[in-house]
């Protein structure tokens, strides 16, 4: 490794190319047009240019890439649900997290730090004990544990929370991990593109033509694209983009923040969540304190942040790790969370021919990318519905079908 940096310092041209190339026009026609360069957009044009032959795609984004929830969230890898449909495809995707470095050849900086769901009240043990059952149930690593367990994996930890709210157990679940968002923005945006996907940033669709209940094409502020298939992966985007087809969604959109404090020795090991003190928190690699909380409590659609927050955050810290109080928070900032009723994606085919949704990601979205990516490839090559998300299907709230992952979500929202 050594060597190879030093050759690289030493070298008069950079071997490396760019992480993708960009097209200075964009084209008139493609197969697949994908709106959102984030994590998900991106993983659906590598599959589908990897693993089912359709090269003639183009992921379009407002901005640049990654730079919406991919490089908003707080990075945390889990597959503890509650439905057996949420612990299938969750899992799923932990399996293809965890050969997604070697697959990209690039460094995720991928961690199992091992995941504990703080319960502090007798129906939130109640809650944790059903989600290792059925986590076990279907081989994932789960278990309920007492305080003592939280207090040797986390030896800083004041168990009572300040008399405020004792911790009285957990649900441990030991694949839970974290990784680099943005790498994986990159490696997914490389992959995409070595196999001939364009990727045109700054280019936003304004509207899409449905002709006869199909998809035709997609204006764009960089000029029109003829395609017969859009796939949708715009993250706290999605009802202004699903309002140009026609189509309605229960998706509500509410802004969730995050902040860092400034580097520290590390100290936390494992990943921790207080569903009762709205906290999760890890600490990353370069030692920074990441956390965050519940969504803000009104719909908005803006990455603004507030001192409430930090102020509000910090307190249920303090709750937990008293001697964090001279600590410093270094920033902080705002995603937008599409969130649904119960708490579980929007995913599949829609009542459009052609245009599909990769939606409702909510709190939950960065885990779930690499199998966004795959069963999203799936369903647009083939216009099948892939099995790993038929539970997540827009027509479920038709149907009063719903998949209640409420339970499961990292905090109480
Ligand atoms: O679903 O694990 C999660 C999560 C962590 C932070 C926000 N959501």
């Amino acid at each position: 490794m050594a060597y190879q940096l030093l050759r690289f310092a030493l070298a008069s041209r950079h071997p490396e190319t760019r992480m993708f190339r960009t097209p200075d026009r964009l084209g008139e026609t493609y197969d697949v047009v994908v709106i959102g360069a984030g994590g998900h957009g991106l993983a659906a044009a590598y599959y589908l240019a990897r693993d089912h032959g359709v090269r003639k795609v183009a992921v379009l984004d407002r901005g640049y890439i990654g730079g919406g929830n991919t490089g908003r969230n707080t990075t945390i890898i889990r597959s503890n649900y509650l439905t057996p449909e949420g612990v299938a495809f969750y899992d799923q995707s932990v399996s293809l997290w965890q050969d997604l470095a070697q697959d990209f050849d690039l460094n995720l900086f991928y961690s199992t730090r091992g995941h504990y769901t703080l319960a502090h009240t007798d129906s939130a043990v109640r809650t944790m004990r059903w989600r290792a059952e059925v986590n076990k149930h279907l081989g994932v690593r789960s278990e309920l544990v007492g305080p003592e367990e939280v207090k040797r994996a986390c030896p800083r930890i004041d168990l009572d929370c300040g008399g405020h709210a004792p911790i009285l157990g957990a649900l441990f679940h030991a694949p839970g991990a974290i990784a680099r968002h943005d790498a994986v923005a990159w490696g997914y945006g490389r992959g995409a593109s070595q196999r001939g996907v364009e990727i045109h940033q700054q280019t936003e669709v304004t509207g899409i033509d449905v002709e006869a209940g199909r998809v035709k094409g997609v204006h764009t502020t960089r000029g029109y694209v003829s395609t017969r298939k859009v796939l949708c992966a715009v993250a706290g985007f999605t009802p202004r983009v699903t309002h140009m087809v026609g189509i309605r969604t229960p998706i509500y959109v509410h802004p969730l923040q995050a902040m860092v404090s400034e580097p520290m020795k590390p100290w936390l090991d494992p990943i921790l969540v207080s569903g009762s003190l709205h906290v999760y928190v890890s600490q990353s690699a370069r030692g920074e304190l990441v956390m965050g909380a519940s969504l803000d409590p009104y719909e908005v659609q803006s990455t603004r942040s507030t001192l409430d927050f930090t102020e509000g955050l910090a307190a249920h810290m303090l709750d937990m790790f008293p001697f964090l109080s001279h600590v410093r928070v270094n920033r902080q900032w705002a995603g937008m969370a599409d969130m649904t009723p119960d708490f579980a994606p929007v995913m599949g085919k829609t009542p459009v021919e052609g245009f599909y949704l990769d939606a409702g990601w909510g709190t939950w979205g960065f885990k779930a990318t690499p199998v966004c990516g795959k069963t999203m490839s799936y369903t647009v090559a083939t216009d099948r519905t892939h099995e790993l998300i038929r539970a997540f299907s827009l027509s479920r709230f038709e149907r009063y079908e719903l998949t209640g992952e409420k339970g499961a979500a990292s905090v109480g929202h």
